[in-house]
């Protein structure tokens, strides 16, 4: 395990998945809010379909670390267009965890083994080299970190190495949404020791483009205004 400080802390480290094919409202959020929408114009795609979320939340006193990793990994895609959405509903500093990303690596050309997100141990089965151990030498890489508040989003691309610390604030909880959306380019890749998604019908074969209920379209590029 990852932890920030040694002693005893009692907060806790909650991460759920899949959490829009469960509640309504948070589905609503994922689908027709803002975000599908920011993610065309980011990835200037023509489509948009939505991958997949994660909840985070580490309470105050949570001792453990999001080990770095690249979400690229752990998601059955290949291709380059996808973005993963933050979306805090605290105010986050680094004190409370506040994410980290390492500057340029989504475009190292390099994939990770996924890791178990607190410790740097790759997940049984899966492919790749280790990550270099970034905890122990953060001087080594460029690394940054932005305090935010409730209405900001930070969004990095799904092969950006980023971690986070542990929730070291007395008060403070430190609760995230993570929001993931695909363009044009991105294909299924069904790869060795990922998750699996318990929500998905796991019907597209490697090579297919994104479609079907498990990665629906959430936005489509208006052509109607563009000049004749
Ligand atoms: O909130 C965290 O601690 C990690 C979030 C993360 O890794 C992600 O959204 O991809």
């Amino acid at each position: 395990m990852l932890f920030d400080e040694p002693g005893k802390a009692d907060g806790r480290f909650l991460l759920d998945t899949g959490v829009a094919a469960r509640h309504k409202p948070f589905n609503r959020i994922c689908v027709h809010g803002a975000a599908p929408e920011i993610a065309g114009a980011l990835l200037e795609s023509e489509r948009i379909n939505f991958f997949g979320d994660q909840i985070f939340i580490k309470e105050p006193g949570t001792r453990e670390r999001t080990a770095f990793h690249q979400d690229a990994s752990y998601f059955d895609i290949e291709g380059d267009q996808c973005c993963v959405m933050w979306i805090p509903v605290d105010p986050v500093t680094a004190q409370t965890g506040g994410m980290m990303y390492v500057r340029g690596s989504h475009r190292q050309g390099q994939l990770y083994a996924p890791n178990v997100f607190v410790s740097h141990t790759p997940l049984p089965g899966s492919e790749g080299e280790r990550l270099p151990n970034i905890e122990d030498h953060p001087n080594d890489f460029d690394i940054v970190q932005f305090d935010v508040e409730p209405g900001d989003i930070l969004v990095h691309h799904y092969k950006t190495i980023h971690g986070a610390g542990g929730n070291l604030s007395r008060y403070q909880v430190r609760r995230a949404a993570s929001l993931r959306y695909c363009g044009d380019d991105i294909r299924f890749k069904a790869r060795p020791g990922t998750p699996r998604q318990l929500h998905h019908s796991n019907q597209l074969q490697d090579g297919e483009p994104l479609s079907g209920p498990d990665f629906p379209i959430v936005w489509r590029r208006d052509r109607s205004q563009d000049a004749a």
